[in-house]
């Protein structure tokens, strides 16, 4: 018998596929339709390693088992191949970047061929070849005409290493995450998409058009886009010094005419998600940036300290500026603001903990319920204002849960903290009637003075006269809950007085207090466990002092007419206040920002624009595109904002499409993400040069092949790539090119493979291992089966060259044993084998549905090892086998099927692929476990019978007989002293 020699087989195969035109894309119209999408690769100068292919295998394996399945398969393959790399390799080689990224496709694609994947290499695209990024210029011609690419002057994320201006999306932890590089605020002219106009649908989207996505990558979406629902407010700017200056608070008669002199106030406009706070507001922040500043500048008093705090924050970035725990500012003075709520003069701050881009630029600081503003305040010592305070209902786990339907009866009340200093211990109560244990409570009576109140409630309940007042703090709570000795529901807002008791002298206490409860000492520890009120361990947090805002929701207090509302309805009620007054408005806002779409790099798509001092900024002609990249002798980014391009003086120069005068073109280009927002489009049809976007209405094929029903890739795109994508295909969609909302039905991402340390696959380690080298040595076969078999797809997992070795022994047990002399053309009746063949198909099929693919494997491993102990095997089930193996080990699979012929009395079906086969069957009663009878006894008499799966465990034997209704009333109330198992006949019970 021949050793299994994968090189040998391997070369053979893929040579008869390519000639067989095996995986080439058929337009069935008869058949059922998948497109199974990976991420395609940049084509970097080092080639793949074999983290990359673990994404194109599980791609590979399910196209093979949908082609098995009767589909016609889309299964691409493409190049993202603009970008920073090929350029700085041609900077500091000189090599033309379009030749490096020649050479570098060839490379990839030879290491990819050597996989035996079911790429329909006619679709091959590449993003940097004119003839594609025609149609990136023409999406974005399409964006301009619609309005939704412009251009912007507001201060961009600079990265200083790479010479470009960055996305948000761009970024990591504030660097550029390409290089790593602090990024910096710089003011430049840009090109911006408004993906903010989209920031809904991508939002609403993820939900209504039931994406089949791994949830964290949906939240992370979700989070990206950070929607908020809240209100713009609008405070009154008072100038202080018109006072002192009267003459120019005095329209002149020019400005009385001039219409726009109707409404002399002027206002800060702030955005909050929570205007029931609103009376809770000390202070007002505007960020460094916002343009009020300047149109203030004659009535700030300290403007040259304001400038020269302005000046420090620019250099910070915003997510330094997010993050800072110190928080820093200066007083605006001269200008006050006016709460519209309850017009109380208030101090505006400039502060860099606002951020000029989110919102309106500014905030209404509550310090009381907002973590920042609390620590702005407590560090320029501002007045902290509690207005809306904890809620707690008493619900079906407490004793006390409030009665529905009945009123509640409103009280103040307070809670009195005792601690006796000498053993550190508090005074607690235990009531006898029912069960509830608290501090000492009691209602204050109006116009009772809060302190007083307490020191009486002590008394009266347990007699300490002395006690000295510590603190009280702002900080109330409210709490809801059925009074069970008054008899009806309460709502009390409960304040909370903290004494010391000075010395252990009582008063006795009255009778009647004395029969209701008892006087209990605890210590701190002891309270959350002691406390049967709900609001316990809040109380007991509180002891601490109070050490940060209250951001939860809750009941307004100190609030005008909105007193004792919860938060939500305040929100509502205020709202509705605020646009009636024409004070503010209801607005939704996005953390989500439009997409700054240019870079000062030479090695990306062209922007097809043409500036003219005449006519402004003009779309370049449909018919002119592409407007192709001009060769350039210095690829070196200027660092000046423009790009390269800016010196092809005979490139630049043009005339303006529109008046033919003196043109200039855009010079700055697309970032990388650009060509990769629609690849997935471009692969529809048989070669780029056939390709384009119907303009009128979506082509047949658009239709037939879109959403892509698989995509794999990498989870670092759930808010870059994979969001892009999401907002060109909308817009798309909106001018009639495509017919799905969605690009992307299901996305599953790939766990990484570290290097065999366990580390980051990177040159730096040294642990990089090349799927050349493994492929060499153990055939592309077993490599495959090792990265499907290494552990759960979406795990990170440690590449291990011994995995492979097992991978290998698994393939040549396969290739044995399709060897031996027994697997017979003749049925040979082993119903035990049968069943494992059937349970292995229903296995191997949900599996690969769920991306399973390592317990697939092993299953096929259990049926590997009980085909090796049989003498005799069965065609059929071999080939059933030979079924599921092939998605995996398509090389092999194809191999053996072929050599079936000769066994077989059918020779013609062995003779086809075995990829022209269909997916085996399983059959339901094939699979079902076999029976047995288990007899039980009692001290020895047989008393009952059941029925249970043969494979039955001892436990479960156990657990079935102790449950059968029959013994149960025999030992009803007995003491079971033994049972006994004996395998597969009968348990014995002894009482
Ligand atoms: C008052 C307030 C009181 C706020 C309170 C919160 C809690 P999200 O949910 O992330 O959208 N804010 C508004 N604009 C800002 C800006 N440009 N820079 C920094 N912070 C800004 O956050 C909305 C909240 O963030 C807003 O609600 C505002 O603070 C702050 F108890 O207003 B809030």
């Amino acid at each position: 018998m021949d050793k299994y020699n994968p090189q040998k087989i391997e070369a053979k195969w893929q040579k008869q596929w390519a000639k067989d035109r095996l995986y080439e894309t058929t337009e069935n119209p008869g058949k059922k339709k998948f497109y199974a999408l990976d991420m395609f690769p940049y084509p970097s100068g080092v080639g793949l390693h074999v983290g990359h292919p673990k994404g194109y295998i599980a791609t590979d394996v399910f196209s093979r088992y949908k082609m098995l399945q009767g589909y016609s398969v889309l299964h691409p393959m493409g190049w993202d191949a603009f970008g920073l790399p090929a350029e700085n390799y041609a900077i500091q080689t000189g090599t033309q970047p379009r030749l490096a990224v020649e050479k570098n496709i060839a490379v990839f694609k030879k290491q990819l061929e050597m996989f035996g994947f079911t790429y329909d290499w006619n679709r091959e695209i590449n993003t940097t070849d004119p003839k594609y990024y025609k149609w990136t210029q023409w999406i974005f011609l399409k964006l301009f005409e619609k309005g939704l690419a412009y251009e912007s002057d507001e201060p961009v994320n600079w990265c200083p290493s790479c010479k470009t201006v960055l996305a948000n999306e761009d970024l990591e932890d504030g660097k550029c995450e390409r290089c790593g590089t602090l990024v910096v605020q710089r003011k430049l002219r840009q090109w911006v998409l408004k993906m903010t106009d989209y920031a809904d649908r991508l939002l609403y989207d993820l939900d209504t058009e039931k994406l089949d996505w791994e949830e964290f990558i949906i939240e992370q979406q979700r989070n990206w886009i950070g929607r908020s629902e809240g209100a713009t407010i609008k405070f009154e700017i008072k100038i202080l010094n018109l006072m002192e200056n009267p003459k120019s608070q005095i329209p002149n008669p020019k400005q009385i005419q001039n219409s726009n002199y109707q409404n002399p106030k002027q206002f800060l406009e702030v955005f909050t998600t929570r205007v029931d706070t609103i009376f809770g507001c000390t202070y007002c922040v505007v960020a460094p940036e916002n343009k009020i500043i300047l149109e203030l500048k004659s009535k700030i008093t300290n403007y040259s300290e304001v400038e020269k705090y302005i000046e420090k924050a620019s250099n910070k970035t915003e997510l330094e500026r997010m993050e800072m725990k110190e928080k820093s500012g200066v007083e605006i003075k001269g200008i006050k603001v006016i709460n519209p709520f309850n017009n109380e003069e208030l101090p505006l701050f400039v502060a860099d903990y606002v951020l000029a881009q989110y919102g309106t630029g500014a905030v209404m600081a509550v310090p009381a319920h907002d973590e920042r503003d609390w620590e702005f305040a407590q560090k320029y010592k501002l007045p902290i204002k509690n207005v809306v305070e904890p809620k707690f209902v008493a619900g079906p786990d407490s004793e006390s849960e409030v009665k529905k339907n009945e009123e509640f009866v409103k009280r103040n009340a307070v809670v009195v903290v005792v601690r006796n200093p000498k053993n550190d211990t508090y005074l607690c109560i235990s009531w006898k009637t029912v069960h509830m244990n608290g501090f000492v409570t009691g209602g204050i009576e109006d116009g009772e003075d809060l302190v007083e109140a307490a020191k009486r409630e002590v008394l009266e309940e347990t007699g300490y006269k002395n006690l000295k007042l510590v603190r009280v703090p702002e900080i109330a709570i409210h709490s809801l809950f059925y009074h069970r000795i008054k008899k009806q529901n309460r709502w009390a807002r409960f304040q909370y007085v903290f004494f010391d008791l000075e010395n252990e002298e009582q008063k006795t206490v009255s009778e009647k207090e004395a029969s209701l409860h008892e006087v209990v000492w605890k210590r701190k520890e002891e309270m959350k466990d002691f406390f049967s009120v709900i609001e316990g361990k809040f109380i007991v947090e509180l002891m601490g002092g109070q050490t940060k805002a209250y951001t939860d929701d809750g009941v307004l207090y100190n609030s005008g007419e909105f007193g004792w509302m919860d938060s939500d309805q305040a929100r509502e009620e205020m709202t509705n206040w605020l646009e009636k007054n024409n004070l503010g408005s209801k607005k939704v806002n996005y953390k989500m920002r439009d997409w700054v779409f240019s870079r000062q790099r030479y090695w990306g798509e062209p922007i097809p624009i043409i500036h003219c001092e005449k006519c402004g900024t003009n779309g370049v002609p449909e018919k002119d595109l592409p407007v192709e990249l001009p060769p350039v002798e210095n690829y070196t980014p200027t660092g000046t904002g423009e790009s390269p391009l800016a010196n092809v003086k005979e490139w630049v120069n043009v005339k303006c499409p529109k008046c033919g005068g003196k043109g200039k073109r855009e010079t700055n280009t697309m970032p990388q993400w650009a060509g990769s927002s629609w690849y997935y489009l471009a692969y529809i049809m048989r070669g780029i040069s056939n390709f384009q976007f119907p303009i009128s209405k979506y082509k047949e094929e658009f239709k037939k092949w879109m959403p892509v029903d698989l995509y794999v890739g990498g989870a670092e795109h759930a808010a870059r790539h994979l969001l892009y994508a999401r907002f060109w295909h909308k817009f798309l969609f909106d001018i009639g090119v495509v017919s799905t909302k969605e690009p992307f039905t299901r996305f599953i991402h790939v766990g990484l493979i570290n290097g065999e340390d366990g580390r980051k696959m990177s040159k730096r380690w040294g642990n990089v291992i090349n799927p050349d080298d493994v492929i060499g040595e153990f055939g592309a076969d077993s490599m495959r089966v090792y990265e499907m078999f290494m552990g759960p797809f979406s795990q990170s997992i440690a590449w291990s060259t011994k995995g492979v070795v097992g991978s290998r022994r698994f393939l040549e047990k396969v290739y044995k044993n399709a060897n031996k002399r027994q697997i017979s053309g003749e049925y040979v009746a082993n119903k035990k084998l049968e069943s494992l063949v059937h349970k292995t198909i229903k296995k191997v099929t949900e599996d690969i549905e769920n991306f399973r693919f390592n317990t697939a494997i092993s299953q096929m491993m259990i049926l590997v090892n009980a085909f090796e102990k049989e003498e005799k095997i069965s065609l059929i089930h071999y080939s059933q086998f030979l079924i599921l193996l092939s998605p995996f080990a398509p090389h092999l699979a194809e191999e053996i099927w072929s050599s079936f012929a000769k066994a077989s009395a059918d020779k013609q079906e062995y003779k086809k692929s075995i990829f022209l086969e269909s997916w085996p069957k399983y059959d339901e009663k094939l699979i079902q476990d076999e029976e047995i009878e288990l007899i039980i006894q009692i001290n020895g008499k047989v008393r009952d019978k059941i029925k249970v799966s043969a494979d039955i465990s001892e436990e479960e034997a156990k657990k079935l007989a102790l449950e059968s209704e029959k013994i149960k009333t025999q030992i009803a109330g007995k003491e079971i002293k033994k049972v006994i198992y004996v395998k597969g006949k009968l348990i014995s019970i002894v009482i």
